[in-house]
């Protein structure tokens, strides 16, 4: 049986749970949280989660036990047949992460955890991501899924990734800049919210962020 570990908060991990979900593969859950926990270490090289234990040893980058669960548990695909499709998906993917959500990630602390961004980083950022849409914007074709026909899993990446950036965009700069520079991810991003699988990983985050606030309140 698969473990998923790392915290229902956390956007990597909800990305790979939905891949799972998605799929109908069975799997646990284990708590584990980023740099606190010394075993982590151990599961876990850079103390991130998510990590994926399987019956071989533990894998980690949610790319990869992405691309390990496809690998493993072909049906039902979540890629396109068409080796340039499979491409363009995993393009997409990596448009998202790397020149969008990781941008957005230098504002979370600010955005979410009451700390500070120093202003510099925040022009950075906002010309950054302002990019990074624009090449997202020229990619996405909601065909009604963003990178074509089928649900993939660039789907699952742009549900967990866009709205968290959209929230850390408005809170930062008062501006939606996922509205702003694709306006059609709000119809998309309701229309993927209606599936069975994001509606659990949606309410296993509710419960899990409102554990976080009391937690955090003390
Ligand atoms: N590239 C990693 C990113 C994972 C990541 O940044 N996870 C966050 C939680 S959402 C984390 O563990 N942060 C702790 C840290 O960066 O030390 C992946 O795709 O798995």
């Amino acid at each position: 049986m698969l473990k998923l570990c790392g915290l229902s908060i956390s956007n990597y991990y909800n990305k790979v749970k939905l891949s799972l979900l998605e799929k109908g593969i069975p799997f646990e859950e284990e708590t584990a949280y980023p740099y606190k926990d010394e075993t982590l270490k151990k599961d876990s090289p850079m103390g991130k989660i998510p990590f994926l234990r399987t019956p071989h040893g533990v894998l980690t980058e949610s790319h990869v036990l992405t691309e390990y669960i496809e690998d493993t548990h072909p049906q039902p695909p979540l890629y396109p047949a068409d080796a340039f499709l499979r491409a363009k998906c995993r393009e997409m993917i990596a448009h998202i992460e790397l020149d969008i959500e990781l941008q957005a990630r230098r504002l979370y602390p600010e955005a979410f955890f009451g700390g500070r961004v120093s202003e510099e980083t925040k022009k950075k950022v906002e010309k950054l991501l302002a990019k990074g849409m624009k090449s997202l914007a020229h990619l996405a074709r909601f065909e009604p899924f963003i990178a074509g026909k089928e649900f993939s899993h660039a789907d699952c990446a742009a549900f967990i990734h866009l709205p968290l950036v959209s929230l850390a965009t408005k809170k930062i700069y008062g501006r939606d800049m996922v509205e702003e520079f694709l306006p059609a991810s709000r119809s998309y991003l309701m229309m993927i919210a209606e599936r069975k699988p994001a509606q659990r990983v949606s309410e296993d985050r509710r419960v899990a962020m409102e554990a976080f606030a009391a937690a955090n309140s003390k």
